[in-house]
């Protein structure tokens, strides 16, 4: 009888432990899904009219649209709301930013999976990067951001990154011991040393200004970031040298991804997809005009015809940091 009893307690004890958990879930599946509004703030660095600002747009536009105004995506451009680093770290752990657009060299400290992206001339040309980007093991990647607490949705256009100095830079050599600003990768402070420079980690932000006082000689990015940044201004020496080809990504914390439904995740993760093509069409034109706008000021470009001196210089950051990509980087070589 006493036995019979306690059994009793216990499976009561039980069945109320599981309605409370169940409810806990039901009541998160819903949060997201039928009825409830959600608000989600992506983070942008770029100005307003930059092409992967117009891809950020696109997607809130799309989310709005397919969850009939339920979800909306709100979008805080010129890094209002912090630098990337700062950003993501807030994506990450779930802080007041939900979701940003970010350079993938930026994500190498939080997965390093992404320290792929940050090895030098790694790719040949956009189409040989897209071809990765869209395949399944690039999309891996994207989906492996999950074990760093980030769900990535998409990789946008960016480009090919080459260097900008206010001294002279007109050929490998020049960079000896110049100051250089870079993104916090630490493959990138590598290279950037293996090219017999010194590498300085600065916010993206701080470039124009540190470029102006002197704190820094030089830096490095695409011709979009160069120009609509106004380094072009201060930094009148560009030499195109492509070290580097970073796809941006769009990304949203992952606790929040999980408290939406199957059909909530399908909604955000066909907007974020469909966005790309926006990013990249959009990229194509501002690509263009910040191209022409650097030249009609004046500052000499330089193109590279011996790449190989400079693939040369940098083998031993390849060899040290790409073993462990080996199979992805084998991969990409079959690529064209
Ligand atoms: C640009 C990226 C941006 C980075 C910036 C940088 O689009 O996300 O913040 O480079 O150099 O190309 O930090």
């Amino acid at each position: 009888m006493k036995k019979s009893l306690s059994v009793l307690i216990l499976s009561l004890l039980c069945a109320v432990l599981l309605t409370a958990c169940n409810s806990g879930a039901s009541k998160n599946a819903g949060t997201a899904s039928e009825g409830a509004k959600v608000t989600i703030r992506l983070a942008e660095a770029h100005p307003a009219d930059y092409p992967t600002t117009d891809g950020d747009r696109k997607f809130a536009e799309l989310v709005k649209q397919a969850s009939n105004g339920r979800i909306n995506v709100e979008v805080y451009p010129g890094g209002t709301l912090g630098d990337e680093n700062s950003v993501v770290s807030q994506v990450q752990s779930g802080g007041t930013v939900d979701m940003t657009r970010v350079s993938s060299a930026t994500l190498t400290s939080f997965n390093p999976q992404m320290g792929l992206f940050a090895l030098p001339y790694l790719f040949t040309d956009s189409s040989q990067e897209w071809a990765f980007l869209n395949s399944s093991k690039g999309q891996q990647l994207l989906k492996d951001l999950q074990t760093s607490n980030m769900m990535g949705l998409a990789y946008y256009e960016s480009g090919a990154r080459s260097f900008y100095s206010s001294k002279p830079l007109t050929k490998l050599s020049d960079l000896k011991g110049q100051k250089i600003r870079v993104q916090q990768s630490a493959i990138t402070l590598e290279m950037v040393t293996a090219l017999g420079a010194n590498p300085i980690v600065m916010p993206y932000g701080d470039v124009f200004g540190a470029l102006q006082t002197g704190t820094i000689d030089a830096a490095e990015n695409n011709a979009p970031s160069f120009e609509s940044a106004n380094h072009y201004t201060v930094a009148k020496n560009y030499i195109l040298d492509g070290h580097q080809r970073v796809p941006e990504v769009l990304l949203m914390n992952l606790a929040m991804w999980n408290k939406f439904s199957p059909a909530d995740q399908k909604i955000i993760q066909d907007a974020a997809t469909a966005s790309v093509a926006t990013e990249k069409e959009s990229w194509a034109k501002y690509e263009e005009k910040s191209n022409a706008k650097i030249k009609a000021s004046g500052v000499t470009i330089t193109s590279v015809d011996n790449i190989a001196e400079w693939q040369e210089a940098v083998k031993p950051v390849i060899e040290k940091n790409g073993a462990q990509f080996k199979d992805l980087i084998d991969y990409i070589h079959t690529l064209k």
